[in-house]
């Protein structure tokens, strides 16, 4: 980066500084890149991609009943890079913002648990959690941490019928109480940090217009812009694991 570029984000970071240490209600949206520095796998992208398969061809329900062995080989592949990941900078600097805001709402798109090792609390889970296996017939909710697993698919072990990853497929439905959480996370809000997310995953990808709309100061941080940048009051353009830390740290010296 030239150092225009540099002093321009030193600004902006400043800034971003400003409205968080002076926010006592603050909601964070988060996507696949935020634990990309823990070397999960994003979506998108050159390195989103799993057997040159992309996501909207594997993760719908009519993926998984045409061919559930495949969506579940592509979910093992996944939990195989989370099982000994571990939180990055930006995942306890936002544990930290927690800490030390009176308000704080974490709604995450992703489904890797990091947020919750890192300390995080108050989470919303959009899309579900990857340990969690649902059977396909009654329902019945198991954890399961096996890398591999004994059997794909797993079976259920109360009725016997495959299970299905607990996680929002294409197509499917966000539990009412889940978006219903998260509009009132932002409704309360003073600042909204959104978060290493492509922007084109709906309900969430509307989340920063919701917030932009009721008034509130949004900033986002991530390695490119996206399609919601412009609406935005602050762009933060680079690694979340290295630009989180900055926001928190200089905060505390702040109060
Ligand atoms: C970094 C970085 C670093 C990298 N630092 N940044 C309205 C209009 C059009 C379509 C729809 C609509 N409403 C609903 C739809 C349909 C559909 C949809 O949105 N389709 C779009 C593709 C157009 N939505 C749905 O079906 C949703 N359901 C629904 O709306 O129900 C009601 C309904 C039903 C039926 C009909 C109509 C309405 C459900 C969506 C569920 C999405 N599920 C998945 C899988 C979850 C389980 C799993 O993980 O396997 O969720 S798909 C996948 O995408 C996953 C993610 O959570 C989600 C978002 O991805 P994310 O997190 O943004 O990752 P990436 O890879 O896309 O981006 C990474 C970003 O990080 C990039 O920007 C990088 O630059 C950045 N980055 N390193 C900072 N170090
Ligand atoms: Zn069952």
């Amino acid at each position: 980066m030239n150092e225009i570029a540099t002093n321009e984000l030193e600004e902006k970071i400043a800034e971003a500084r400003h409205k968080i240490v002076g926010a006592s209600n603050i909601a964070v949206l988060t996507g696949a890149g935020i634990s990309a520095e823990s070397g999960v796998p994003t979506f998108r992208g050159q390195e989103g991609l799993w057997q040159n398969f992309r996501p909207e061809e594997l993760a719908t329900p009519e993926a998984f009943w045409k061919d559930p062995k495949l969506v579940w080989e592509w979910y093992e592949w996944r939990r195989n890079a989370v099982k000994e990941a571990k939180p990055n900078p930006g995942h306890y600097a936002l544990a930290e913002l927690e800490n030390e805001t009176p308000q704080f709402t974490l709604i995450t798109q992703n489904i890797d648990g990091l947020h919750q090792m890192a300390g995080n609390r108050n989470i919303i889970e959009m899309h579900g959690n990857l340990w969690q296996v649902r059977c396909t017939k009654c329902g019945d909710l198991e954890e399961n941490h096996d890398v591999p697993m004994a059997e794909l698919p797993p079976r259920c072990p109360k009725c016997g019928e495959i299970g299905r990853p607990n996680v929002v497929w294409f197509n499917e439905i966000i539990p009412m109480e889940v978006i219903d959480g998260s509009l009132k996370a932002i409704e309360e809000c003073d600042v909204m940090l959104i978060i290493g997310t492509s922007g084109i995953v709906e309900p969430a990808a509307s989340m920063g217009l919701v917030a932009k709309q009721a008034g509130k100061c949004v900033i986002e941080i991530n390695l490119e812009p996206t399609p919601s940048s412009p609406l935005y009051d602050l762009i933060l353009q680079g690694k979340s694991g290295e630009i989180l830390p900055l926001l928190y740290t200089t905060n505390r010296t702040y109060s």
